[in-house]
């Protein structure tokens, strides 16, 4: 397992749920508290220079784990299960372009709350028929690609469409197209799931990135989750991918970032060495 940090352009709104902002500054920092990588928060791919980014990432010997997609939902209004085709059709325009940077950087993309959601007067049925045609078309452009897509259970209270790691197989199981996998979050999961680590060891199939946080999105080490639960369940998984640290950037930005290396980076390194 390798662990990286959620950030995001220096002008990004505050709907990018980031640690830190500024792609340059933010892979050093990255680097210098140990991280193996960074997983980039982008509107559209115009967000960066891949000739910048490469060079960035060879400088502080970095990776990138996975490009989220959660400011295509915050602000740009655009998702997968939007009534109106033509948003529909420029969600999976922005999709395109990521997935064309994500060939070279890091082969993995989230789907958050861009996925939508169960609008007023929309049946259940109805949000799953259009998620899966968005979903099937970003999918077949992905796997030509070579690019994984990752849907991410959310919990309730941030939105009312997969909710929980159970739910979110269920759905990926009805695509056609195998490239389609879950990234847990345990901050959704403490709410969502019966329990953490049997939820993981049940979807491991699935599982390609987990997301970390405490039960209060601060770093994790300060809230009540059990992360020996976690670490468990993703043994028993056999997962060996991408965890990467998803919290509230306090009390300071550098501080919860290095909260969570200091937390995490020992129980990766104990748990690789026991795979
Ligand atoms: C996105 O990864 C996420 O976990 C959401 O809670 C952000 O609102
Ligand atoms: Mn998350």
């Amino acid at each position: 397992m390798k662990l990286a940090v959620a950030i995001a352009s220096e002008d990004a709104p505050s709907s990018a749920f980031v640690v830190w902002r500024g792609f340059k500054e933010s892979i050093r920092k990255a680097s210098e508290l140990g991280y193996h990588g960074v997983e980039l928060a982008l509107k559209t791919a115009d967000d960066i220079n891949p000739h910048e980014l490469s060079a960035w990432l060879n400088q502080y010997k970095m990776e990138v784990s996975c490009i989220s997609t959660g400011q295509v939902f915050a602000a740009l209004g655009l998702y997968f299960t939007h009534p109106d085709k033509v948003m529909r059709e420029r969600a999976i325009e922005v999709f395109n372009g990521l997935i064309d940077l994500s060939q070279d950087f890091g082969q993995i993309i989230n789907v958050g709350r861009t996925r939508g959601f169960i609008a007023e007067g929309q049946t259940y049925e109805e949000a799953e028929r259009i998620f899966i045609d968005t979903a099937e078309r970003i999918c077949e452009r992905a796997d030509k690609k070579g690019v994984t897509i990752i849907l991410e259970p959310v919990n309730r209270y941030e939105i009312n469409f997969i909710n929980n790691l159970d739910e979110g197989a269920k759905l990926a199981a009805k695509l056609k197209h195998k490239n389609i996998g879950l990234m847990p979050d345990v901050f959704h999961m403490n709410i969502e799931d019966d329990h953490i680590g049997a939820s993981l060891t049940r979807n491991a199939d699935r599982i390609k990135y987990i997301h970390f946080a405490d039960s209060n999105r601060l770093a994790p080490g300060q809230g009540h989750l059990d992360f020996d639960d976690v670490f468990r369940g993703l043994k028993e998984a056999k997962f060996d991918g991408w965890a990467s640290i998803e919290i509230l950037a306090k009390p300071d930005p550098d501080t919860a970032a290095r909260q969570a290396a200091e937390f995490i980076l020992p129980r990766i390194e104990a748990y690789n060495n026991k795979l």
